[in-house]
């Protein structure tokens, strides 16, 4: 069972800085179809919304509400999550299938309703679906993508894309804010833009202390705000280009590219463009300085509620499993198995009967336990080099974790080298939380904590968990619901590295979730 739930792609928005306004309410239509799009010299049917290829980007800000009607006119299920918005009290429109939802069957609508606060990519020439459901079945890694793209555009390393590649205007003494989206959900990227410095000033719909750096490192469902001073000269032009990080992994390393373009009326000639210069696709000392620049502003306007001290503290590994070969299948991973994945050594299963949230609503029984447990079952040396071969296997369990409202809740994720380690973006629906620490090797509960930042930790919705490391983060339980955790890479989401927390509803009605809106899909 699978559906796009993400498009596939990097969006670049780029705009001139606006001041804010009242909140609003805005409307939107969805029309999800398939459509015939052109690239790399092929000709294939894919996922769009209205059409359009990336999707429509919904201008908002922070404190409206965005009301989206969603038609699905193509041939599968599908289901939209948003990234970045307050859901307080509302899960019913968060959007994970057979989680939050049943899928929007085709020929049929559903209404999401958010309240805000925002795409990179990548091309196959094959069929998505099939790529992914063919890595599924038989249980190896996804093939690699034939390209990266910005705005949909691969640019001109490769073929047939010269024509279209995505150009960004500017004029020449302005300053742009840049959103920079990863939605590529296979790859996390490097960017930058060649001859201009980078300010970050914000991530994940939060202000973070603005540093310059002449390149981002950017995971999938990751967002960033990025100044950019257009301060070359008229005419000039300049490469746009992200390229993979991909730490455990070999990857397909071709940049892909975009153009900066100022202006005016002497177009300087390609050949005069260079290529911005990017990290090389291991270079996870680059990934580690990058991330350390990360701080929240921690101003009187715009404070920081880290929880000081814990209710629960969770600790979780991160690992690549085998599963045997049912009789009759053909299996590609590792000794004829397949290969999949685990949080705690529990490969999550989505069940087809009905959302978890609406099996919790109305406490209808055997769709999920409530059994996720709240260390690795087993001790061992999570980031060794020799792992020992029992830990290969793992059980497939619909497992959540329940917690009480406004409970201080602390997450370490432990990476592991069982097959390899990679670095995982680990993705948390309903709430923003703090990374207060992260390292290589394992955690250590004793001396790390006293090293936590408690001050000015940057405050997201995902967080890459260093390879062969951890990251511990902080929040407070306090958005009632059922909320999806997962990792953001989506072979790894739809194996099971993956579960659910439940925050159960507080005392007063200010805490209390949201009854269900009546147009929800059925299953
Ligand atoms: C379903 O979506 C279509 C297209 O946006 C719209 O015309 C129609 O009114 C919607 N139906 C409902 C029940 O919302
Ligand atoms: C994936 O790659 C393999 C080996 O190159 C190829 O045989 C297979 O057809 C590819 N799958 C898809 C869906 O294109
Ligand atoms: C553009 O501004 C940056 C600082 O923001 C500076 O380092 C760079 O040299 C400037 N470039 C030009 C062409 O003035
Ligand atoms: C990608 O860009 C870098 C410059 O950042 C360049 O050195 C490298 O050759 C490019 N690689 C490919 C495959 O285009
Ligand atoms: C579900 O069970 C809880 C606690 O037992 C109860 O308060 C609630 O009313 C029940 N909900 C439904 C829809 O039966
Ligand atoms: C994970 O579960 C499987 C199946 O129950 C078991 O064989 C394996 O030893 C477990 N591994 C760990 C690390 O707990
Ligand atoms: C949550 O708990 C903290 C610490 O006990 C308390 O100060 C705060 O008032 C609580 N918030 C809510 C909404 O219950
Ligand atoms: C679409 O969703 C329905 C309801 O959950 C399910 O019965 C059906 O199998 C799904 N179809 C596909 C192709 O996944
Ligand atoms: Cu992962």
């Amino acid at each position: 069972m699978y559906s796009i739930t993400e498009f596939e792609f990097i969006i670049l928005v780029v705009g001139i800085l606006a001041c804010s306004a009242s909140a609003e309410t805005l409307y939107h239509n969805f029309i999800v179809k398939e459509t015939q799009y052109t690239r790399l010299c092929h000709t294939k049917q894919i996922l769009t919304v209205n059409g359009q290829f990336p999707g429509p980007t919904i201008y908002a800000r922070r404190g409206d509400t965005v009301i989206v009607n969603v038609r699905n006119c193509g041939k599968n299920n599908v289901t939209i999550h948003w990234h970045g918005v307050n859901q307080n009290r509302d899960p019913w429109h968060d959007g994970p299938e057979y989680i939050t939802q049943c899928p929007i069957q085709p020929d049929r609508n559903f209404t999401y309703r958010v309240s805000l606060g925002e795409e990179e990519g990548e091309w196959w020439i094959p069929d998505v679906r099939e790529v992914v459901e063919e890595s599924l079945r038989e249980g190896k890694g996804p093939n690699f993508s034939d390209a990266y793209t910005i705005n949909g555009q691969p640019g001109f390393p490769y073929p047939c894309s010269n024509d279209g590649e995505f150009t960004a205007r500017v004029d020449a003494g302005n300053r742009y804010l840049l959103r920079i989206i990863n939605a590529a959900n296979t790859k996390e990227l490097f960017f930058a833009v060649a001859g201009h410095h980078l300010t970050v000033v914000g991530t994940d719909g939060s202000y973070v202390k603005p540093f310059t750096t002449d390149f981002i490192m950017i995971i999938p469902g990751q967002t960033f705000d990025v100044l950019l001073d257009a301060n070359s000269t008229a005419g000039s032009r300049h490469y746009i280009a992200i390229r993979p990080y991909s730490s455990g992994f070999p990857v397909n390393i071709k940049n892909a590219t975009a153009v900066l373009q100022y202006s005016g009326n002497q177009r300087s000639p390609r050949l005069a463009m260079t290529l911005p210069s990017l990290p090389a696709f291991d270079d996870t000392n680059a990934v580690t300085a990058f991330t350390k620049q990360l701080h929240s502003l921690a101003s009187e306007v715009h404070p920081v509620h880290v929880p000081q001290s814990i209710d629960q503290q969770i600790i979780i590994t991160v690992a690549f499993n085998l599963l045997p070969c049912e009789p009759g299948k053909v299996c590609q991973g590792p000794l004829n198995t397949l290969l999949t994945t685990s949080l705690n050594n529990i490969s999550f299963v989505k069940s087809a009967r009905s959302s978890v949230l609406d099996a919790y609503y109305r406490n209808i029984s055997g769709v999920f336990g409530t059994e996720f447990p709240d260390k690795p079952p087993v001790p061992y040396d999570f980031t060794g080099k020799n792992m020992p071969s029992f830990l290969l296997l793992t059980r497939k369990a619909t497992e959540v974790r329940v917690l009480e409202y406004n409970t201080s809740v602390e997450i370490v994720f432990q990476g592991t080298n069982i097959l390899a380690g990679e670095n995982h973006p680990l993705h948390l629906h309903g709430h923003s939380f703090y990374v207060v620490g992260s390292g290589f090797g394992n955690f250590d509960k004793e001396k790390h904590p006293l090293k936590y930042n408690l001050v000015d930790p940057p405050y997201v919705n995902t967080v890459g968990i260093p390879m062969s490391g951890w990251a511990a983060i902080r929040f407070r339980a306090q958005n009632p619901g059922v909320w999806f955790m997962h990792c953001h890479f989506d072979f790894h989401q739809s194996t099971g590295m993956a579960t659910v927390l439940i925050v159960k509803d507080g005392e007063g009605s200010e805490s209390k979730m949201l009854p269900p809106p009546s147009d929800m899909p059925r299953c």
